[in-house]
């Protein structure tokens, strides 16, 4: 049985799905190329993919493209070219980039503008039942109409109005009746893409994408949804009350997040601009060392990227890679007592621990004993 942090419930605690498991990771905005923080992302939902498939689930793993929100129009104005167009450019890069890291595909990766009736149909439902308001032009989620909020996060509400300012939630706006009220459907700026809609023209809200995609692909419940930790306040938490609001059921059974990859100090992200991206690592490093530099550091921490990183971890593979030909140069078997597999197996079920799995991989290969197999696990061919 595998076990994994839980961000609602504040523990590790056994992941126990049926045979199926549905998991609903928040994909990239795309108008950049993807960084190390995207990478040590959907590479931790990949090895928990492999581990899930390696203890013999079947996989629904759906991946978002948020292809329309305020970053991605801005940058598409500042190009001079469609959003549309910057959004297929930038999906293409990334889905190389991640099958270049090796990444396993995922079920489905469905754009936020393929949702629109489903986005409306959700937006309806919650002002029919007195969840959500007009205002201004615009739809807002009441919050106070729903008693779970905050059963994501745990924040208390004035650090929930901070990060809400920090991460497009606009507390100050006028129209909401309280400041953590968020925003369902909003007019469009001039020259924005719109909407008809029963409330006026307009564009979604960022939240309700990813609930009106998780529901259409998934169903009301997911086995588990994630992303970033940057995620779980407003996000996660806006869009467990809208879905929760909408179905009357939970949305979320299990809520993963990985922590923050920075550098210098400093979160990277696209608005900074303090990038090291994954395609330029690729050029000039083999993927298996970029993703073993990446698994090295708990995909709970926050960490910063440093050269140092990528050196570990060719040496690491290159003691790996001689351990298993010395070991195949002898006797002929590639790994006879399972013995890296099973470590690595019994890391990754507590709480995907790969750090602790690769020191038992470096411990085996110091000892002269292949760890093929268990690499292999952890998506690394030697
Ligand atoms: N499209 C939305 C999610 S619906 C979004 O957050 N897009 S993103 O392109 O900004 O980020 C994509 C994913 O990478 C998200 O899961 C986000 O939490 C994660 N992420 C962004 N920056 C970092 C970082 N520096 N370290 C770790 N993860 C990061
Ligand atoms: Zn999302």
């Amino acid at each position: 049985m595998i076990c994994l942090y839980d961000t609602a419930r504040r523990a590790v605690v056994p992941f126990e799905p049926g045979p199926v498991v549905s998991l609903y990771v928040c994909g990239i905005t795309p108008y950049d190329a993807a960084h190390l923080g995207h990478a040590a992302v959907y590479l931790t939902f990949d090895v928990l993919q492999r581990r899930l498939a390696d203890l013999g689930h079947e996989l629904r793993c759906v991946r978002n493209v948020t292809d329309v929100d305020d970053d991605i129009l801005r940058k598409a104005r500042q190009l001079g070219v469609h959003y549309l167009d910057l959004a297929a450019q930038e999906m293409a890069r990334f889905d190389g980039d991640m099958a270049a890291l090796g990444l396993l595909p995922v079920f489905s990766e469905p754009r936020a503008t393929s949702a629109i009736p489903e986005i409306l149909s959700i937006v309806g439902t919650l002002l029919d039942a007195g969840h959500a308001y007009c205002s201004n032009g615009g739809v807002y989620f009441d919050v106070t109409t729903f008693a779970r909020f905050g059963q994501v996060s745990h924040l208390p509400a004035d650090t929930m109005s901070q990060l809400a300012a920090e991460r497009g939630g606009n507390p100050g706006d006028p129209a909401k009746r309280h400041p953590l009220d968020f925003v369902l459907w909003q007019p469009s700026a001039p020259g924005e893409p719109s909407w008809e809609s029963r409330w006026g023209p307009g564009r979604p809200g960022w939240h309700v994408e990813c609930s009106a995609l998780a529901m259409r692909e998934l169903g009301p419940t997911v086995d588990l949804h994630g992303g970033g930790s940057d995620l779980v306040f407003p996000h996660h938490e806006c869009e467990a009350a809208q879905s929760e609001a909408v179905t009357g059921t939970t949305f979320a059974r299990h809520w993963l997040h990985v922590g923050m990859v920075g550098l210098d100090g400093t979160k990277m992200s696209k608005s900074l601009g303090n990038l090291v991206f994954v395609g330029d690592l690729l050029e000039r490093h083999e993927p298996a060392a970029v993703r073993l530099a990446l698994l090295a550091h708990h995909y709970r921490s926050d960490w910063d990227w440093t050269e140092a990183d990528l050196s570990e971890a060719t040496s690491r593979l290159q003691r790996w890679r001689s351990a298993a030909a010395q070991s195949l140069a002898g006797r002929g078997d590639s790994d006879p007592t399972g013995a890296a597999l099973h470590a690595v197996r019994r890391h990754l079920d507590d709480d995907l621990d790969c750090p602790a799995a690769l020191i038992t991989l470096d411990e085996l290969a110091g000892q002269g004993i292949p760890v093929t197999a268990g690499a292999a696990l952890l998506g690394i061919t030697l």
